[in-house]
């Protein structure tokens, strides 16, 4: 009883305010659509996209978020970042597991300041689960064998890593989403590909995601270079100073930077999402070099290889900043 439990669930989690107005609960719970379950693996805290896709996430009545792991440089930080971010917008009840090492590197420095400032280790902010990010992502996918949808915005070294040593778990997973590769453009939005960043961290670890035999729904950078947050749509979204924008802001601020790339958002978009993309069904594989290549042979991903740009950010603007204002912490002890 899926719809039954999420309801009790957020309702524990979230109280009564944002239940009466919350579009999750305004049809009774027999009636409600039934909602994507996902498990995200993220390295939030190097570029702030992963932020911003955290956001659209828990705007989303149709994904239904069952936890979270990290992956790069110091996870733990970002393990610590993300339990921060969730208890300040009132989702506590997420579990967050933090990647083990080695790690591919990338930059912490700046957005893990979130993490470590004031407050962040009080005895109500949620803590990472003690669990590696693989034994975690094991342990919930062998629990509850539904159909799950892995939603991958980083390197794929934890993803390759469960696959390896989990070999038991594909059935169990309906699809993998991810932002990676470069399929006909590159980072300035024409030819030629280039390896992209997420592949490039850990090359081995795509190949073998990319190779898997597990359905892949793949935003290249063919249909997110150009997902650029400019200045009028940045100040609607911040304007709206709700819990998830504020603390998207926060990131933002350390990040340091002023225009950014919605790469991963899309990503969350399409775990329930295409109408803003042209899908291409293909076989890719990844090179040696970090490219992702179309080759020859059955369809291994279906791939954004295009998208309506002001669409998509009009919409993702309008549902973040539009999700409820008031959502009061209920942190969960015990995690
Ligand atoms: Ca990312």
């Amino acid at each position: 009883m899926r719809p039954r439990r999420l309801f009790l669930k957020q309702a524990a989690a979230i109280g009564m305010t944002l239940l009466s107005s919350s579009s999750l609960t305004a049809a009774p719970p027999n009636e409600k659509k039934k909602t994507v379950p996902i498990l995200l693996d993220t390295d939030i805290g190097t570029d702030v996209d992963d932020a911003f896709a955290l956001a659209l996430i828990l705007a989303s009545p149709e994904l239904d978020l069952r936890g979270v792991t990290t992956v790069g440089t110091d996870p733990q930080t970002r393990a610590l970042l993300v339990c921060r971010f969730l208890t300040a917008v009132g989702r506590s009840d997420i579990p967050v597991a933090a990647g083990a090492p080695p790690q591919p590197v990338e930059e912490i420095e700046k957005q893990g300041r979130y993490a470590t400032s004031d407050g962040s280790r009080s005895s109500h902010t949620l803590q990472p689960v003690k669990e590696t990010a693989v034994a975690f992502l094991y342990q919930r996918l062998k629990e509850d064998r539904k159909e799950w949808t892995l939603l991958a915005i980083g390197p794929l070294t934890n993803l390759a890593r469960l696959l390896r040593e989990h070999p038991d778990c594909k059935p169990w997973i309906k699809r993998i989403v991810l932002m990676a590769g470069s399929v006909r453009v590159g980072s300035k939005g024409q030819a030629p590909p280039e390896p992209e960043w997420n592949v490039r961290c850990d090359i081995p670890a795509a190949q073998a995601v990319f190779a898997s035999g597990i359905p892949l729904v793949v935003a290249p950078l063919d249909a997110t270079t150009m997902l650029k947050l400019e200045e009028t749509q940045r100040r609607r979204f911040f304007q709206a100073k709700t819990p998830l924008t504020e603390q998207v802001r926060r990131l933002y601020e350390l990040w340091g930077e002023r225009t950014p790339t919605l790469y991963d958002p899309l990503a969350v978009a399409l775990c329930f999402e295409e109408r803003f993309c042209t899908m291409e069904d293909l076989r890719l594989e990844v090179d040696a070099q970090g490219k992702t290549r179309i080759v020859k042979g059955t369809s291994n991903a279906r791939v954004a290889t295009a998208i309506r740009r002001d669409d998509f950010l009009t919409w993702y603007v309008d549902r973040v900043a539009k999700q409820p204002a008031l959502i009061h912490p209920q942190p969960k002890p015990g995690y």
